[in-house]
């Protein structure tokens, strides 16, 4: 593979769906890349997948074997996928020229915090991997909703330890003084820090001024990627990050040459 995104975020964020957009934007600028779904509960995808580990793995077949329920099961299957890490790599040898977006599970605690999902973004990861988290804009556009995708954003960084971009997804869906006040928090901490304290008067303040603080030192707020994967709409500045740090700035798609 030429380099891999694994696609992580809160359920319902709109992963599924970045991952679709993101493919078919692509196949538009005719740059060759497969989607794989890792999510073994998912009943519908909005897109086509290369490979697709429900092939392999059955959340009713596990809940029949096991006696389970269906979170008990989405914990055992999301858990199975190592058992099933070869047969995945095999079928990626096919695409040794295409760049390779993983579409994660629904639920972003099955592949944040199970100890089975470092092992498998290790495995599967090849070479050169980024990891792309997604917040809804919706959530994101109060500063205590803001705080909550950052502090999540934190632990998808500290889980995996890669290169990860902050994609504010579903811009459709807010105006454009929302985004406006969003890219004010993630420059000024000032800004978020007053915003915060003017929503919520009574909460415990002085803890998260910190955490604000903390944020602004330890590199969290770095770059907002804004993006409606139903509009198809950011999807370069995506790609743009990718192909920036997988061939270490050069870009051989000309796709962002002036000429
Ligand atoms: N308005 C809008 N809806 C979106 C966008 N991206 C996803 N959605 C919708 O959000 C819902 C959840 O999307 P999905 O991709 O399944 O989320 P996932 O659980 O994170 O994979 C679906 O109804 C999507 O159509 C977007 O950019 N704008
Ligand atoms: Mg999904």
């Amino acid at each position: 593979m030429k380099g891999s995104l694994f696609i992580t975020g809160p359920a319902g964020t709109g992963k599924s769906t970045l991952a679709g957009s993101l493919k078919e934007w692509m196949q538009r600028q005719d740059i060759d890349s497969i989607i794989v779904n890792l999510d073994p509960g998912a009943e519908y995808i909005p897109y086509e997948a290369d490979i697709d580990i429900r092939e392999w793995i059955s959340i009713s077949q596990i809940m029949s074997e096991f006696n389970l329920g269906p979170n008990g099961a989405q914990i055992v299957a999301s858990d199975m996928i190592l058992e099933n890490i070869d047969a995945i790599r095999t079928a990626l040898e096919n695409y040794d020229d295409y760049y390779v977006i993983f579409d994660t599970p629904g639920q972003i605690e099955l592949f944040s915090f199970r100890p089975s999902s470092s092992l498998m973004v290790d495995a599967l990861a090849g070479n050169q991997s980024m990891i792309a988290f997604v917040a809804d804009s919706i959530i994101s556009s109060t500063p205590s909703g803001f705080i909550s995708q950052k502090l999540l954003f934190g632990s998808i960084m500290s889980r995996f330890l890669k290169p990860t971009m902050f994609i504010l997804n579903k811009t459709d869906l807010v105006t454009s003084e929302d985004i406006k006040n969003i890219e004010s928090w993630e420059t000024s901490t000032d800004a978020l820090n007053d915003a915060f304290v003017s929503e919520r008067e009574s909460s415990n303040k002085q803890y998260f001024v910190s955490v604000i603080s903390a944020f602004r030192e330890s590199g969290l707020m770095t770059k907002i990627h804004k993006v409606s994967s139903r509009e198809m709409s950011g999807l370069e500045d995506i790609y743009s990050d990718m192909s920036l740090y997988f061939s270490g700035g050069a870009d051989d798609d000309t796709l962002y040459r002036d000429d």
